[in-house]
Order: structure tokens, then sequence, then C-alpha cells
């Protein structure tokens, strides 16, 4: 009897459209964010937050099964954006991103940041071609996400914990949170915020600039063009 391993031939058909994407990044001198986050976590509200820094000079990619409710939220705030519609698709893959990034202006633009579909699992698998993960896991989610779903949060190069507004409403102990945190992640930083009173969003912006500036050098060199990518 022959089995034909699908899983592993689409993984690495991904690898080399991630390694061409990763390429053509490096080349724009853009730093890639892929977002990465259960549904409603708030992926969509950090990118609008993030607008009102004007040291984060950014577009987006945004992944989403149905709709481009989130590319029309990004579009309100002023950043440039377009929107994969997967069709059911429950993770962004390296060639959507590859086809997508080229309707994007990147004139002018550091970073660039993939929302990707609402999900722990499987966006884990995908190398979209991005330099960081980071993963955002919101209060109302629970303390023990990361025992569960620790594919996700070890391959992230940053945890953002939103929602704190919410911790005095919620049974969430935001200590036990981070000290979940540290027995799957323990190198990882983990910035607990707020999307919408943008209580510790400092930190995790000045963390962003500086990635950037590890990975592309302080100046941003010559705007990226669209050729480039
Ligand atoms: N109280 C509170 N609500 C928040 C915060 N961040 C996001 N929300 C709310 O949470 C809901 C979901 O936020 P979204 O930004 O749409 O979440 P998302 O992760 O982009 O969701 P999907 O794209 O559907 O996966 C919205 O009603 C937001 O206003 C926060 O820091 N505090
Ligand atoms: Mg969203």
């Amino acid at each position: 009897m022959k089995t034909i391993v699908v899983k592993e031939h689409i993984l690495k058909a991904n690898a080399r459209a991630a390694a061409e994407n990763r390429a053509g990044f490096g080349r724009a001198r853009l730093t890639v964010v892929n977002l990465i986050g259960s549904p409603g976590s708030g992926k969509t509200a950090l990118l609008e937050r993030l607008a009102t820094h004007s040291e984060v000079r950014f577009g987006v990619l945004e992944g989403d099964p149905e709709t481009s409710l989130d590319a029309a939220r990004i579009e309100r705030a002023g950043v440039p954006v377009v929107q994969i519609v997967t069709k059911g698709t429950c993770h962004l893959d390296a060639s959507m991103v590859h086809r997508a990034v080229q309707e994007l202006p990147l004139e002018g633009l550091r970073f660039l940041f993939i929302e990707n579909v609402g999900n722990l699992v499987c966006p884990a698998s995908f190398d979209l071609g991005e330099t960081a993960r980071v993963v955002v896991l919101s209060t109302p989610e629970g303390e023990d996400k990361p025992l569960k779903y620790p594919g996700v949060f070890t391959s992230a190069r940053a945890v953002v914990l939103n929602k704190i507004d919410l911790i005095p409403h919620l049974s969430f102990d935001l200590d036990r949170a981070v000290e979940t945190l540290a027995t799957v992640v323990p190198r990882t930083p983990v910035f607990p915020l707020s999307c919408v009173t943008g209580a510790g969003f400092d930190g995790f912006v000045e963390w962003l600039v500086e990635l950037a500036d590890r990975i592309m050098g302080p100046v941003a060199g010559p705007p990226p063009t669209g050729a480039d990518v």
C-alpha cells in the first residue's frame, strides 16, 4: 500500500516560498512581524493602536477566513493594507503572502505586519518568511493557553498579553500567567498591555524599534519599492 504524505509535501513547498519571501523582505529592508492569536485576542486592535505611534511606519496584510472587515479598520487608521481572504483556510501560507504583498505600496515603510487567521494551532506550522512571530494572548482566554498550545508560543519572539484593563472583572491572575509563560518560554519577552487604554504599550513599541534596529540597522536605508519584494 502506498501512502502519500501530503502535509510534508505542503510544508516543503511552503518553506521554499517562505525563503523567497524572506529574501525579498531583506532586499526591501522590511522588518516583518507575523501576528498570531486566537479570534478576538486583539490583533487588529493592536495594529490600530500602533498606527498612533509615528516611530513605527508600517503596512499590513490582513488574513481572515471571510470578509475584509479588519482591512477596513486598518484603512480607517490611515495604514496601507491588503486583505487576504482564505475562504475558510485556518492559516496564511507563504504563497498567499507573496501574492498579497505585490499589491501593497511599500515605499517608506520600515515594518510589515501580517495578521494571521485567528487560531493558535494551524498558523504555527506555516513559515511566511517573517522576521519574527508575535503571539497575542488576551486575559479572557485564561492563563493556561501557553501550556495547551506550546508550539505557537515556543516559535514566538515575543508575547503580548492584551486586555489587562479587564483583569478586575475576571478571575485572571497576571502573576500566574507570567509564571506559566516562563515555564513554556523562559527567554521570551512578555508585554502585558491594553490596546484600549494604551497601558504598557510603549514597552512593546520600544521592543519593535529595537528589533528593526538589530535586524536592519538604525537607519532604514533607501526606501523600498514594490519591485524589491
Ligand atoms: N477591553 C479591551 N478590549 C479589547 C482590547 N483589545 C481588543 N479589544 C476588543 O476585543 C475585541 C476583538 O478585538 P480584535 O482586534 O477584533 O481581535 P482580533 O484578534 O483581531 O480578532 P480576529 O481578527 O477575529 O481574529 C474587540 O471588540 C476589541 O475592541 C483591550 O486591550 N481591552
Ligand atoms: Mg483581526
